[in-house]
């Protein structure tokens, strides 16, 4: 077993919830003002306003409160609290992915709605791996879109990883899958990364489909998905929860990718996943660029939102 790099090292990024700082927005609050019950009121109101969620929020504050803070806290002091509530709720999240170098090829299902930066992640970690000197086979299963595979091919080959597409357009999906795990096994690869549909408007279809890839890949290796990752544009906001009970209901998500977090995403959704759900969150995406894939360190998460 072994702790896989697939992602640039974590360090503190101030593009985190750039659009929604929480730090500038607690030291304008205490600026003029002493702590009574409407301040709390205001801070409540922030913490949902940073996407953080009403059920989380409501209870940092009622923790707040518990902690009966003297009338001239100082932003200082509030920014403490609030950075040891949000790293106490994140650091449970903050796993590496493990990997069974025996498990040849390893096998990573990217699933998601469509926009969420599935391909992209695909493209990013492909290209972390090669310069580990690993071997990768993609599998393109989006074969509802032309487009879809197509921009996988450009990814594959900054890469310079195999890629298994359909042969005619709308092909099935899980043949798509079966075909580019046998080609992966034949080719020695040692990570066979699965991009698919995420067309969550017709929940049936898409159920089937991706229950219907997870089978097929168990007739080649029982184990297989070894992962289900779930991929999770921030700057959707409070739908992300949506989204993470339904495809978990579906196909059983072992661990998440959050995307989008340099853009106008609040960052307190990371807060509110971790909180409800406790999945791990393997890395997070900064940028479209090729290094802007970070694992997640919940210090430095936190560290950006707060701007400490
Ligand atoms: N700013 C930013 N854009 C991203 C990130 N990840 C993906 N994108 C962009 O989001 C859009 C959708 O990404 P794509 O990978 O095609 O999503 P898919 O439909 O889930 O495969 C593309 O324009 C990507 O460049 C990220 O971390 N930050
Ligand atoms: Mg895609």
């Amino acid at each position: 077993m072994a702790l896989l790099n697939f992602f640039s090292k974590s360090k503190v990024n101030s593009e985190i919830g750039k659009s929604n700082k929480i730090a500038s927005s607690i030291t304008q609050i205490f600026t003029h003002k002493k702590l009574d019950s409407d301040i709390l009121e205001e801070l409540e109101e922030l913490l949902i306003l940073s996407d953080v969620g009403a059920e989380t929020s409501i209870r940092i504050i009622k923790n707040f409160k518990d902690k009966k803070f003297h009338k001239n806290i100082t932003a200082e002091e509030v920014k403490q609290f609030f950075s040891e509530e949000l790293t106490r709720i994140l650091e449970p999240c903050q796993k590496a992915l493990e990997i069974h170098h025996e498990t040849k090829p390893y096998v990573i299902i990217f699933n998601g709605v469509n926009g969420a930066g599935k391909t992209t992640t695909i493209g990013k970690v492909a290209f972390n791996l090669k310069n580990q000197n690993k071997k990768v086979t993609i599998a393109a299963c989006d074969t509802f879109r032309a487009a879809a595979s197509k921009q996988l091919e450009v990814w594959a080959q900054r890469s310079e990883s195999e890629i298994v597409a359909a042969i005619k357009n709308g092909e099935d999906p899980a043949a798509v899958a079966y075909r580019a795990l046998e080609i992966a096994k034949k080719n020695n690869s040692d990570f066979l990364l699965i991009d698919t549909a995420g067309r969550l408007q017709n929940k049936q279809n898409l159920m089937d489909e991706l229950k219907k890839i997870g089978s097929i890949l168990k007739k080649h290796d029982i184990n297989a998905p070894h992962e289900n990752l779930l991929i999770l544009d921030a700057t959707t906001g409070q739908n992300a929860k949506n989204q993470l009970e339904v495809f978990n209901q579906i196909v059983g998500i072992t661990g998440l990718v959050i995307t989008k977090l340099d853009g106008t995403a609040k960052g307190g959704i990371v807060v509110a996943l971790s909180d409800l759900f406790k999945k791990p969150i393997y890395a997070i995406g900064i940028g479209e660029k090729i290094e802007d894939l970070q694992e997640f360190n919940a210090k430095n998460f936190v560290d950006g939102l707060l701007e400490i």
